[in-house]
């Protein structure tokens, strides 16, 4: 994007800075980011929300910054300055509503940049694992008294098993014959993990899991850490919406456990590092062990392969869909996606069975 399109753009947010420049950050599959640096100390993250997967971005909008709001409630005793080092935080636009609607140009919001730190696409250490942890179980904490009334379902049935499953069927039968051959080698393992895989969709209807405010999205490149390895926050709030802690600790899992990349073609790489497993799920206890009810912690080990299956079958899908859905570098991006998913379940049943 021409840097005069995006300083302007950037001009249209209530933030006081004089834009330098920008660079694109490039770890998201649906929104477009970018870090913009200006001549004061402070510097932000532009980021323009895909309109055609969020229907609602001022709602989603809404949502975060009430999720801000709320986490920073919980920490009086910090100055406004610090709290924008720890907590995501928005700036409103010039006419006062915290996004920028730029005709034909689609929807934009800023976020001050958290200074001095990292994110992770492959852990590489177990420390990282078990702050990782940490970081989800303070993010459930501080949101547990948050009345998710307020809260719209930005991207309905957005875990529901049954919702996935409805949408590979309907891909296979407009698939194209070349993308459906490719992707039939999965057919068989899908079916067979098909009951499984509803367990916890079905417990969380009969109300045998409770539903608590959710990330959502918690692939371990959306945790930010400080230059010693300690969590700071959890970044991309776009999805917090009402749900049970399963989606949550296995999407973490589902990434902080993979030995290499979620898009790593060669599969001899992909393995589930059960050492990892277990300090995630050690540091995630320490914060909210006296909180989860014994089915929701008896249910972690299955959370951790529901969110790997639902991953690899929505990539899956939006392969026999034609890359529709996220973004794609190459033809058969989502097809490598998927594959390395499922080769990671293989690999988490051989090491935890
Ligand atoms: C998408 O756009 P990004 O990278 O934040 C997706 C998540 C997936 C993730 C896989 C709204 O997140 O559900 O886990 O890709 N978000 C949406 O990397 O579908
Ligand atoms: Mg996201």
């Amino acid at each position: 994007m021409e840097a005069n399109t995006l300083k302007n753009i950037f001009n249209e947010f209530d933030h006081k800075s004089e834009y330098i420049s920008h660079s694109e950050l490039n770890s998201g599959h649906i929104n477009d980011t970018f870090l913009v640096k200006t001549k004061e100390d402070r510097n932000y993250i532009l980021q323009k929300i895909n309109h055609h997967i969020f229907k609602d971005v001022p709602g989603l909008v809404n949502n975060k910054v009430l999720t801000s709001e709320h986490i920073k409630s919980k920490y009086p005793n910090l100055s406004e300055e610090a709290l924008n080092q720890k907590v995501l935080s928005f700036v409103k636009s010039k006419t006062t509503d915290f996004y920028y609607h730029k005709e034909n140009g689609g929807f934009w919001n800023v976020m001050i940049f958290i200074d001095n730190s990292v994110t992770y696409e492959v852990v590489k250490d177990t420390k990282i694992a078990f702050e990782g942890g940490k970081l989800l179980g303070q993010f459930l904490n501080d949101t547990s008294d948050f009345d998710s009334s307020q809260l719209i379902a930005v991207i309905p049935n957005f875990h529901d098993m049954s919702f996935r499953f409805k949408q590979y069927k309907s891909a296979v039968q407009s698939a194209l014959k070349t993308r459906l051959q490719k992707a039939g080698k999965y057919t068989k393992l899908i079916a067979n993990l098909k009951e499984e895989m509803h367990i916890l969709q079905n417990l969380k209807e009969n109300g045998e899991i409770p539903t608590r405010v959710t990330h959502n999205d918690t692939k371990i490149s959306n945790s930010l850490f400080d230059k010693n390895s300690k969590g700071i926050c959890m970044i991309d709030t776009d999805t917090v919406m009402p749900g049970i802690i399963h989606y949550d600790f296995g999407d973490a899992i589902r990434t902080i456990c993979n030995t290499a990349a979620e898009d790593e073609k060669d599969l001899s790489k992909v393995e589930f590092n059960l050492e990892y497993y277990k300090a995630y799920k050690k540091g995630y206890l320490e914060k909210t062990k006296d909180s989860l009810a014994e089915t929701e912690l008896k249910y972690l080990p299955l959370a951790a392969k529901t969110m790997i299956f639902i991953m690899g079958l929505r990539f899956l899908t939006d392969y026999l869909n034609n890359d529709t859905y996220y973004k794609t570098n190459y033809p058969e991006h989502n097809l490598d996606r998927a594959r390395n998913q499922f080769k990671l379940i293989e690999s988490f049943v051989e090491k935890t069975l």
